[in-house]
């Protein structure tokens, strides 16, 4: 039998675990999440949840080899050597089943004051990823339910609560989203990628019952993978002790300036280069200054 890793924990050490895909070129799901929690500090457990060659967006002919198939065997081994999690974090999910699985690892594999972060990774700008149908996004929504944080962008908010998907919106529409979802089940709601002019955007929050915006600068040039960046970020500032909306704010500036460092360069179409900006995430860890407003009702 091999050692127990579940206990002899130093207090404040955390362990978080997340599920999503290996797109081995592409700049998104697990090559930008465990970077960026392990950058955070957090000690990270990954669970992939398909092997692609790449990611499914602008590149085609793309291999994909799903992995559900091994995910009992692996909670089983889990369980077995008492492995647990104070965070488990879903993106990319690749298959319905999955998605049950995932529930499963919620009850069976967490720690005392658990929590867990659903980014649906599903859609964006109006429409599914090529992968996904009808079928896939009842299942998300039945995850989202029994989620205490999520993250999803305007298009993931909208087919999950069957939301007309709108190219203008005003902030009751936003509001609306965000209490459809909470109706769901959902606990805390982070509503991405929210612009209410041309020139900015930002995040819209809804923790208890107030909802609150933070707004910032808007990058001329939409980039790939934007999503996974700003999740992964979300999810170590938080583990790391900052209450929503600050973690929220953190892991937005991040995300903007990732795409700034990569908007420049035509040639990096398929995902942001977030990797030389890690310092910056690392030191807005440190601190507890954010560099824009956060605006309550
Ligand atoms: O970034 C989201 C994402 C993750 N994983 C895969 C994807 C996408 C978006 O297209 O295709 C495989």
């Amino acid at each position: 039998m091999g050692k127990n890793i579940g206990s002899h924990r130093i207090m404040g050490d955390k362990r978080i675990l997340t599920v999503q895909d290996i797109s081995c070129v592409g700049q998104c799901s697990l090559t930008v999440a465990l970077p960026i929690l392990s950058a955070a500090g957090l000690e990270t457990a990954i669970l992939p949840s398909a092997v692609l060659s790449t990611h499914t967006t602008g590149f085609t002919g793309y291999t994909c080899r799903d992995l559900t198939e091994d995910i009992p065997g692996i909670i089983a081994h889990w369980q077995r050597e008492k492995i647990t999690f104070d965070a488990i974090y879903t993106g990319y999910l690749s298959s319905v089943r999955q998605i049950g699985l995932v529930k499963e690892m919620f009850t069976k594999l967490r720690r005392d004051d658990f929590v867990s972060i659903v980014d649906p990774a599903m859609a964006d700008g109006g429409s599914l990823y090529p992968a996904f149908d009808p079928d896939f996004v009842s299942e998300m929504r039945s995850l989202i339910a029994e989620a205490d944080i999520i993250l999803p962008n305007i298009t993931e908010a909208c087919f999950l609560t069957g939301t007309a998907c709108r190219e203008a919106y005003d902030e009751d529409y936003i509001d609306g989203l965000m209490k459809a979802l909470r109706n769901i089940g959902a606990k805390t709601v982070v509503l991405t990628g929210v612009s209410y002019d041309s020139n900015s955007t930002g995040v819209a929050v809804l923790e208890g019952e107030r909802p609150s915006y933070y707004r910032h600068a808007r990058c001329a040039r939409d980039s790939h993978g934007t999503g996974d960046v700003f999740s992964s970020a979300f999810a170590g500032a938080y583990l790391r002790g900052k209450r929503v909306c600050e973690a929220a704010g953190i892991a937005a500036d991040f995300t903007l300036r990732c795409m700034e460092n990569t908007e420049n360069d035509p040639a990096h179409w398929y995902g942001v280069k977030f990797e030389s900006v890690l310092p910056y995430y690392i030191d807005r860890l440190r601190g507890t200054e954010g560099e824009n407003q956060w605006k309550n009702k």
